[in-house]
């Protein structure tokens, strides 16, 4: 029996077209997943649409269409993004699903049981924009409008609602903080929650009269849920866990890790524990918040062109390039800045001079100087033996680094292997041995190629089809790619014939200067 692994990303608004930050983070998620897969767990990854609520309503109402419409139409646009991404997601969830209503009123029905669902009234200001209700000394008001912390307009609002005993969870948090120091990830996040926690927590009101585009209140049809009781629901939704508990993947649920941007970390941080606790289910492992992608240092906007469209940007540079850029580039849990020059010379840098050129140099010379096969190699020197105890550690920092989410980490380690190998060959001169030692020319290369085997192993999280392409080249057999066949348990086999080699990673040119 494998150790299950559940992971999940965020689910997305389908008020709009997919963006880049969207991109981003089905891109590290899907990273993280396939990481695991390789590592041997029985791996659960969702992804999907959070399709209620009143953005929703409001979006579909101006262009003249209704919501189940609009849900559909940018649904599938995100599932298209999903694939053009290679996102190895195993299912895609949308809250408007039967299954999905059916967890929702299940886990409204267990919070109402344990008596934490009482009927008021609220009064305050709401963001559409976020979903979020705020404080009145949490916005400001600038030239006549008022604003919540994180720049969105808030109305106010008057109405009956639901309300949710969320004050009763203040201490219950704290200590799940206190004792689980990795609930919330990175620590800036933590520190931001737990203040947060700390000032004080009032009721939240966790349902709406004033529309009806949502999941319905059990027992009460003037209601609909808040939009956030249902969303964050969808995570245990996919599981069957509330509604299918002997369904073949109610194992997963608790999820080991919600990946979500820095902006939602409250509602995944404080509501949704709180909400679990109260119907008396398993808290998730992590909720780790990554940070937002800038166009040049600047917000995104569609004004700033159709460069943050993900389409243009995979179509333009390549899909791994992409992958590539963003995960290496980009601190997992920081803000990232990103631009054309930025991606271009990365690609430039780390995959055509970088491994595309160390795979091709030392796999031609194989091909060419050794029969077209896997040399044998011969005695090791301690510049032998060094490169690969580089190459043969590398899962073990890149296990720990995937852990916390640390995924730039873990391809800095990769590109570490890369640069080290590209220093053996160059010292070595394989070349100049050509001439004067075949022996040992043959067990550099072999060297070499073994350590190539091991880069392509480890790239396939990041690079699926490109770290695919590499071990096609060193003809390591589909069934042999997984981790426990990095270091000694995989080495390559002498005499194994190699096809020459196709170049993985092309140079960029920029298209004003090709
Ligand atoms: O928040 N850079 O949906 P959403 C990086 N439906 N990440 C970004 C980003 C950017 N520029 N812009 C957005 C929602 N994101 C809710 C989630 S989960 C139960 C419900 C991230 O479509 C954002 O932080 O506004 C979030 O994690 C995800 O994209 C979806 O954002």
């Amino acid at each position: 029996m494998k150790d299950t692994f559940y992971i999940t990303t965020a689910i997305s608004y389908p008020n709009g077209k997919p963006h880049i930050g969207h991109a981003y983070e089905l891109i590290a998620t899907d990273a993280l997943a396939r990481f695991q897969r390789l590592d041997g767990k029985d791996v659960f990854f969702l992804t999907g649409t959070d399709e209620h609520g009143q953005k929703m309503q409001q979006t579909a109402r101006n262009e003249g269409i209704t919501p189940e419409e609009l849900a559909k139409r940018n649904s599938d646009e995100f599932r298209a993004m999903g694939k053009l991404l290679n996102a190895s997601n195993d299912d895609f969830i949308r809250t408007t699903e039967p299954r999905h209503h059916e967890a929702s009123q299940a886990i409204w029905k267990r919070m109402e049981a344990n008596g934490d669902i009482y009927k008021d009234s609220y009064a305050g200001w709401y963001s559409v924009r976020d979903e979020a209700y705020y404080t009145e000394d949490e916005t400001s008001v600038r030239d006549g409008v008022r604003y919540g912390p994180q720049g969105t307009p808030v109305e106010w609002v008057e109405e009956e609602s639901y309300f949710f005993k969320l004050s009763a969870y203040e201490d219950k948090l704290l200590k799940l903080y206190e004792d689980q120091p990795d609930f919330i990830g990175p620590n800036e996040r933590r520190n931001e929650v737990m203040s947060f926690v700390k000032s004080g927590l009032k009721d939240l009101s966790v349902s709406r009269t004033t529309f009806d585009w949502g999941i319905k209140v059990p027992g009460d049809d003037k209601h609909v849920m808040y939009v956030w009781v249902d969303a964050l629901t969808n995570y245990i939704t996919a599981t069957g866990y509330l509604t299918d508990e002997n369904g073949p993947r109610a194992k997963y649920w608790p999820a080991d890790a919600h990946i979500i941007g820095k902006d939602i970390i409250r509602f995944h941080a404080v509501y949704w524990p709180a909400f679990l606790m109260s119907a008396g289910l398993p808290l998730p492992k992590r909720v780790y918040a990554h940070g937002f992608l800038l166009n040049k240092g600047e917000k995104m906007s569609k004004s700033l062109g159709n460069v943050v469209d993900p389409v243009n940007l995979v179509n333009h540079f390549g899909l791994d390039q992409v992958r590539f850029f963003f995960l290496r580039e980009v601190s997992f849990g920081q803000d990232g800045s990103y631009s054309e020059e930025g991606i271009g010379t990365r690609i430039n840098a780390d995959l055509a001079n970088g491994i595309g050129n160390l795979a091709s140099r030392s796999l031609s010379m194989i091909v060419k100087n050794c029969d077209g096969k896997i040399p044998q190699a011969g005695e090791l020197t301690d510049a032998d033996k060094a490169i690969l105890a580089v190459a043969d550690s590398a899962i073990t920092i890149c296990r720990e680094e995937m852990a916390m989410q640390q995924v730039h980490k873990a391809v800095a380690a990769i590109m570490n292997i890369v640069n080290e190998t590209d220093r053996y060959f160059a010292a070595q001169e394989p070349w100049v041995l050509r001439k004067t030692d075949v022996p040992r020319m043959e067990t550099v290369l072999y060297v070499t190629a073994e350590v190539v085997r091991q880069i392509a192993i480890l790239f396939q999280p990041i690079m699926p089809d490109s770290a695919a392409k590499l071990l096609d080249l060193v003809a390591v057999a589909p069934e042999d790619r997984s981790f426990d066949k990095l270091g000694e348990a995989g080495r390559l086999t002498p005499g194994t014939v190699l096809e020459a080699p196709t170049p993985v990673f092309p140079r960029y040119v920029a298209p004003d200067k090709a």
